[in-house]
């Protein structure tokens, strides 16, 4: 089942327990502050429970914290990014389809540049070509971004470059983890995917109209399934303990408007530059490339201008991807 947004009303009664997270609440004071009915309160610390937010009392004493929550609602999204482009206008969902549709479906009716949409759940979290997302509640970051780049079309792949050096930046900042970006836009830690990007648009001729970056990250999975496990993992599996989800997003979307400028001011080939810096896939990698009917081995040979990938055969032919799947050959 798809429900709508988070009602700001909820989101209000998030940030109220946080704002007095040292303190219990009585619960007729909070009924009035956010303008709903006593036994919508109830309703709704009910729902924060199921979700993990851990919160003690009783509605004839009044609501406490037991700890800070770790969900992410826009007004603690919008707190950690005060005069924020990317980020200023946060949309969550406790459960959608995908967020990657959401942002589309928003941005056709002129959502502005910078907005993020979130879900603690998608139902449908997809990948490229129709790939499936894994996207356990609550345990992943699930965020779409809609941008309005001033750009041409061919620039879309840059952007997803972009994404892939923002999350690994914001990964080492957050946890202290490592990750090596796999091209175009894998994030692994140990050799395992726990960051992935799906870049989608919508263009005119000459000029990118919209474009969402699609962004899931496992932060706290305690484990992967079964078919995922070989090749998957979250910053708790590799760093041995839990992370704010919270800390994690706001430096993602810190990162991403920092790279954001950057391109805007520097062009494409300083993110093309920034990225053959942070992966080891950029050069001299021995690889097996899967492209639409090839199927190959060879070794990266560096990015091109466009961000498109150069790679020599075996038998010396040099091709130019921009699109398909690599995979390390040991
Ligand atoms: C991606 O596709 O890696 C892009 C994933 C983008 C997900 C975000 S979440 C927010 C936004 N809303 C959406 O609906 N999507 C975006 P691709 O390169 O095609 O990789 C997909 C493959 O990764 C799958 O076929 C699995 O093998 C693997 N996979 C699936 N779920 C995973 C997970 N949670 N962690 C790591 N690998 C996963």
């Amino acid at each position: 089942m798809t429900i709508g947004p988070t009602d700001h009303k909820l989101d209000r009664l998030v940030h109220l327990l946080v704002r007095n997270a040292t303190v219990v609440v009585p619960g007729p004071k909070i009924a009035s502050e956010i303008g709903v009915s006593r036994s919508t309160v109830w309703e709704w610390i009910e729902k924060l429970r199921e979700l993990g937010v851990a919160i003690k009392g009783h509605p004839r004493h009044g609501y406490q914290l037991e700890k800070l929550p770790d969900i992410l609602a826009p007004s603690l999204v919008r707190a950690e990014l005060p005069n924020a482009e990317i980020g200023h206008k946060v949309i969550h969902y406790f459960r959608t389809d995908s967020t990657n549709s959401a942002a589309l479906e928003l941005g056709e009716q002129a959502a502005p540049h910078g907005t993020v949409v979130i879900a603690e759940e998608q139902t449908a979290g997809r990948g490229r070509l129709g790939r499936k997302w894994y996207s356990e509640k609550s345990s992943g970051i699930y965020a779409s971004i809609v941008l309005r780049p001033p750009l041409a079309p061919a620039t879309a792949p840059v952007l997803t470059l972009m994404a892939g050096v923002a999350a690994q930046n914001a990964v080492r900042a957050a946890t202290g983890l490592s990750g090596d970006i796999r091209w175009p836009n894998d994030l692994l830690i140990n050799g395992k995917k726990v960051c992935g990007i799906l870049t989608e648009m919508r263009a005119e001729v000459d000029r990118l109209h919209m474009v969402v970056l699609g962004i899931g990250i496992n932060v706290n999975q305690s484990s992967m399934p079964d078919e995922l496990r070989e090749i998957a993992t979250s910053l708790a599996l590799e760093g041995g303990r839990h992370y704010s989800r919270l800390h994690v997003l706001a430096e993602l979307l810190r990162d991403i408007e920092r790279y954001y400028h950057m391109l805007l001011n520097e062009g494409s080939a300083a993110i093309v530059r920034e990225w053959s810096a942070a992966s080891s896939y950029a050069e001299g990698k021995r690889v097996r490339v899967k492209a639409s009917r090839d199927d190959y081995s060879a070794v990266t040979s560096g990015l091109d201008a466009s961000g498109a990938l150069k790679v020599c055969r075996d038998d010396g032919r040099q091709e130019l991807l921009v699109a398909g799947e690599i995979t390390e050959l040991k």
